[in-house]
């Protein structure tokens, strides 16, 4: 058997995770890794903190702080909330540790000295003298080009949402300082990734690597291999790999001073780094793991990052030689929250510590968050989360089925056999048969990276139980004949599958797994349990002995929608107030942006309004009066002279040929000398921005605007 090296996305430490995170690239992991551990596979799944970048390094030079205060903060924080949510990393590691300095410094320098894998290129780029500091495209803002907002940033404008180069924003500003950037001269070392564009091809379209079969690539997420494929039909261009930075991993070069490896360059070389530091604690050896053919690599990601895994880090390590490529890259698409995206400045959405926080008092909450979130898992679209969905996976799902099926058995264990289980001698097999084919398909399901489904499967054994124990009614036997051995037989087959759920719930919902084994007064699960319970129930065996005594029931959720304690649903209630304020707040700061409706006016009020299209064909300015200009316009019928208070915001040259609506039978009005003979309609929105109000060209001159 192969081993397994399983990665998950290392998260910036600089900010909380939310749940979109945890469905994303860590809850798959966990319930792969947990089924491979089970299945007694020789895997090590490593993750950690990612500590490098612009991102980290400008905000703490924004908030006068250093880098080291930002990423303690929330390599604490997000390694002790995975902890809490059972995310059962081997190891979480961090890119700031020497170890993880030295495995990049020695990469760069490997691929350095082959002189063929890297290029130099200088060019010019904004600094910021205040700061010291050249500046990433993000943290240049000036005006947009296309439509004048003047909030853009250098790499897109927010407002119009095509993307910016830095040098084109009229009246760039550094958000740092907010002074005005120089241009200034750099070198940088660009990774040729254009040489590796023909077997990366091969590799990802066939699945062929060096002339042999890697991977089939079927296997493959089509949103994944169609995603790489765009970029490998089209040309591969070199890549800068370093920065003018001061935080971050030192280029091991002479004359790199004050220049660092690009974030994205040691980010995935993260992951070697903590397979090493892992084999170090752990008495193994890294490479039996990351080199040659006896082992397989599996990146989980979201979408996001899918180049760098599937393109730019295999080159990498191609490139360097010996490494083992990605067998599959199972990225996962983005989750929502409530029909928009998540939002930290908006407060839309909730972060995985705080969801912790605020359903302090909810029994089994991580699994109860774990199952809702395999559920509907993001696996090949975009997915979203919504309370009401949450409670009713819970309701339904895991208190409805699963946890009523479990309490039923053990109650009724109890109630005819005094807790322990009864012998039989029903054929296994058999009555094994359905819950055998279930329990295949949600195997191949987990081995697939189709979660959702699999966990769909385990409700459906649990329902299974639910339909078997109903069918046989044991305890309308016992009413008639209460030493009936049927009541046995049903019990002990009821028993083998609380057994059977007990392991299969642990890689989804490992808190109720512990339960479950404790309830059935069974040993925790240890590696390759899980295989030895499948074995057996493929040869028909009994996976709990008869005679065995089980513990007293306990139930292992509690219902939201509960009639008698409405407490657990007023956790769900506040969440979704908080969510009703921030709606009603953007109303109203929506609202405030218009005028309040005027007073109702009567339809004979306004047909005396005379209102005609017509055209601007001549304009000057007016003397001692800027805010006016003096415009001739075409009615058709004929010319008048019209006063219009737009010069502020057009030049007489920019107006001539705008199509407009003009009020005609306003009363003339003299203004600094020139009669106007009419008034132009405008819109204006409430910063005093004006808007032409038109006809569409060609449409003609002088026809009623009704
Ligand atoms: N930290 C980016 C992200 O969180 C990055 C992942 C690195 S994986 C090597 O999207
Ligand atoms: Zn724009």
């Amino acid at each position: 058997m192969k081993k397994k090296l399983v990665t998950s996305a290392l998260p910036y430490a600089n900010g909380a995770l939310h749940l979109g995170h945890l469905a994303g690239a860590y809850l798959p992991a966990d319930i792969y890794v947990r089924y491979l551990r089970g299945r007694g596979r020789d895997v090590v799944w490593v993750c950690g903190s990612d500590e490098h970048g612009a991102a980290i390094t400008i905000r703490a030079k924004k908030e006068g702080i250093s880098p080291r205060d930002i990423i303690d903060k929330y390599h604490e924080l997000n390694k002790g909330t995975f902890e809490k949510f059972g995310i059962s990393f081997d190891y979480y590691h961090r890119t700031s540790e020497k170890l993880h300095h030295e495995t990049a410094q020695e990469f760069f320098t490997k691929l350095y000295e082959q002189g063929d894998q890297f290029e130099e290129q200088t060019s010019k780029q904004y600094y910021d003298a205040e700061f010291n500091q050249f500046l990433a495209d993000r943290y240049i803002k000036g005006t947009c080009p296309d439509c004048n907002y003047t909030e853009a940033y250098g790499d897109q404008c927010e407002s119009c949402g095509n993307t910016r180069s830095p040098e084109e924003l009229i009246n760039p500003v550094s958000t740092l300082s907010g002074n005005k950037p120089e241009l200034k001269e750099t070198t940088h070392w660009f990774f040729k990734l254009d040489k590796h564009q023909e077997w990366l091809k091969q590799w990802v379209e066939l699945g062929m690597l060096d002339g042999k079969k890697h991977h089939s690539p079927r296997t493959w997420k089509n949103h994944v291999t169609g995603q790489c494929m765009s970029w490998l039909n089209d040309e591969l261009l070199p890549r800068a790999i370093t920065r003018d930075l001061d935080w971050g991993i030192p280029v091991p070069l002479e004359g790199a001073e004050g220049k660092v490896l690009y974030v994205w360059f040691d980010a995935p070389i993260g992951y070697i780094s903590a397979t090493k530091q892992w084999a170090l604690d752990n008495g193994k050896n890294w490479e039996d793991y990351w080199k040659g053919d006896d082992t397989e690599l599996v990146h989980f990601i979201g979408k996001d990052n899918i180049v760098f895994h599937c393109i730019i880090f295999p080159a990498m390590l191609k490139a360097y030689g010996d490494y083992a490529l990605p067998v599959n890259v199972p990225a996962n698409q983005f989750l929502n929250f409530e029909g928009d995206k998540f939002s930290k400045s908006r407060g839309w959405g909730i972060e995985q510590h705080e969801y912790l926080e605020e359903f302090a008092d909810f029994p089994n909450k991580e699994d109860a968050l774990r199952y809702a979130l395999t559920r509907n898992m993001p696996e090949n679209k975009d997915a979203d989360f919504k309370w009401d969905e949450f409670v009713e996976f819970h309701d339904k799902e895991l208190v409805g089925n699963l946890g009523n099926y479990i309490n039923r058995v053990l109650v009724l264990t109890h109630k005819y056999f005094e807790g322990k289980v009864p012998a039989s001698d029903t054929n296994l097999s058999e009555k094994y048969a359905e819950v055998l084919e279930l329990t295949n398909a949600l195997a191949a399901d987990i081995e697939s990276f189709n979660f959702k489904q699999a966990a769909s499967r385990l409700m459906e054994i649990s329902s299974w139980g639910n339909t078997y124990l109903q069918d046989v009614s044991p305890w309308k036997i016992y009413k008639a004949e209460p030493d009936s051995p049927l009541i046995a037989e049903c019990m002990y087959i009821s028993l083998q599958v609380v057994t059977l759920l007990s392991a299969l719930t642990e890689p989804f919902i490992p808190f109720t797994s512990k339960k479950i084994r404790r309830l059935l007064n069974l040993s925790e699960l240890q590696n390759g349990d899980l295989d030895t319970i499948l074995s057996d129930l493929t040869a028909g065996k009994a996976l709990i002995a008869s005679e065995h005594a089980v513990a007293q029931p306990e139930l292992l959720f509690a219902q939201i929608n509960d009639r008698k304690d409405d407490s657990r649903k007023l956790i769900i209630e506040r969440q979704k107030a908080k969510l009703a304020a921030l709606l009603a707040l953007k109303a109203e700061e929506e609202a405030a942006k218009h005028d309040p409706v005027k007073p109702e006016i009567t339809f004979d009020d306004f047909t005396k309004l005379d209102i005609r299209t017509g055209k601007i064909i001549a304009a000057e300015p007016i003397k001692k009066a800027d805010k006016l200009l003096k415009l001739t316009v075409d009615l058709g019928f004929e010319r008048r002279t019209i006063v219009s208070g737009i010069a502020l915001q057009f030049k007489p040259e920019d107006v001539i040929g705008q199509e407009v609506s003009v009020l005609v039978n306003l009363a003339p009005r003299k203004m600094r000398g020139v009669v106007s003979e009419g008034m132009i309609l405008m819109g204006e929105d409430k910063k005093g921005n004006l808007a032409f109000v038109g006809a569409p060209e060609g449409f003609g001159n002088g026809f009623g605007v009704k």
